[in-house]
């Protein structure tokens, strides 16, 4: 197997997870983790990057465990005093997560891009992989609703993603470049895997695969595609994308998100629960792999992780 660079294409607490798990296995600088930035909002002055922090924060092992996203050990002061002066309080801001955003919009305001605030990020956290944002251009996810469209951060967190979904819309997206050394990455004649971690993959994933040339790019791209699904038995491990399947009027299974992700793929990743559908992913012409895909302990992370790259070489033979 050539020693080029993998991909992992990610939204936030699924993907982290197998972010984590992958950066456990030598790859070092040859570890690209490109971000959704679709859930990227301005909020109270600050520009804030959902996934690109819970992805920063895992590999940097601050992560809090529970919720998945922001720090750990986090304190709360700023909230309860926004809270005390009448300010916009749905969003969880703590104490330590809001530095990273005072740091990241102060550089943003001095003209850095957002490829350059994460690089210093990752340097000061030690982190040896290479994490970015999917695009420096901003990109900004719209929920289409039965009770008009949202942002999606005011759906998923202010509205608890109880309206029911008809669509999506990413603003921005035509315009926006996909990051440079992304699109490098994907033309590196040794590039080993491009890896569709297991988000949400109407609003984590095709953001980033919806970039001008970005779905042209992977596909010409010589290294096999493989999904992971985020969906297990019916149910996604996290997050709405189970409710929003069922709303689409398509079957919340992993079946359906290969086909969501179609002719793109030449490997999808179910867990055992889902063993029945394994043939049906195969008719697809798709190569399937049957493991454990639910990551609660980092062994967890890390089997997946080699599984992954395992069939990766497979299909590269
Ligand atoms: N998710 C929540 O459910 N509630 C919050 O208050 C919240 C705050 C928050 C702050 C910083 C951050 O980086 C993430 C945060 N998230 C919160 C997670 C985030 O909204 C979603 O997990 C992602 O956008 C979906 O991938």
């Amino acid at each position: 197997m050539p020693r080029g660079p993998v991909i992992a294409l990610s939204g936030g607490v699924g993907g982290a997870k197998l972010a984590l798990g992958l950066s456990h296995l030598d790859l070092h600088q040859n570890l690209l983790v490109v971000a959704n930035v679709g859930d990227d909002f301005e909020h109270l002055g600050l520009t804030i990057c959902p996934d690109l922090d819970t992805v920063t924060y895992t590999l940097a092992g601050l992560s809090d465990q529970s919720k998945g996203w922001g720090r750990a050990d986090e304190g709360w002061r700023f909230m309860a005093a926004l809270q005390q002066l009448g300010g916009e309080s749905w969003f969880n801001l703590g104490d330590g997560d809001l530095a990273l955003h005072v740091l990241r919009t102060g550089a943003l305001a001095a003209g850095e891009n957002l490829t350059a605030v994460t690089r210093a990020v990752s340097r000061h956290l030690g982190i040896t992989a290479r994490v970015l944002p999917m695009s420096d251009d901003p990109v900004r996810t719209m929920i289409q609703t039965t009770d008009g469209a949202l942002a999606f951060q005011h759906y998923f967190v202010r509205d608890r993603c109880e309206p029911v979904v008809t669509g999506f819309v990413f603003d921005g997206i035509a315009a926006a470049r996909p990051q440079p050394g992304f699109m490098a990455a994907l033309a590196d004649p040794d590039l080993r895997a491009i890896i569709i971690t297991p988000s949400n993959p109407f609003v984590s994933i095709d953001p980033i695969l919806s970039l001008p040339g970005v779905r042209d790019a992977v596909r010409a791209a010589p290294a096999p595609v493989i999904a992971v699904s985020p969906i297990v038995a019916g149910r996604a491990i996290k997050g709405p994308a189970a409710k929003m399947m069922a709303e689409l009027g398509m079957p919340s299974t992993a079946l359906a998100v290969a086909q969501h992700y179609g002719d793109l793929l030449d490997g999808f990743v179910l867990d055992h629960g889902d063993q029945d559908q394994a043939d049906a992913v195969a008719a697809l012409g798709v190569r399937p792999m049957v493991t454990k895909t639910v990551m609660e302990s980092l062994e967890d992370r890390v089997g997946l992780a080699r599984d992954v790259l395992a069939l990766a070489q497979e299909l590269g033979a």
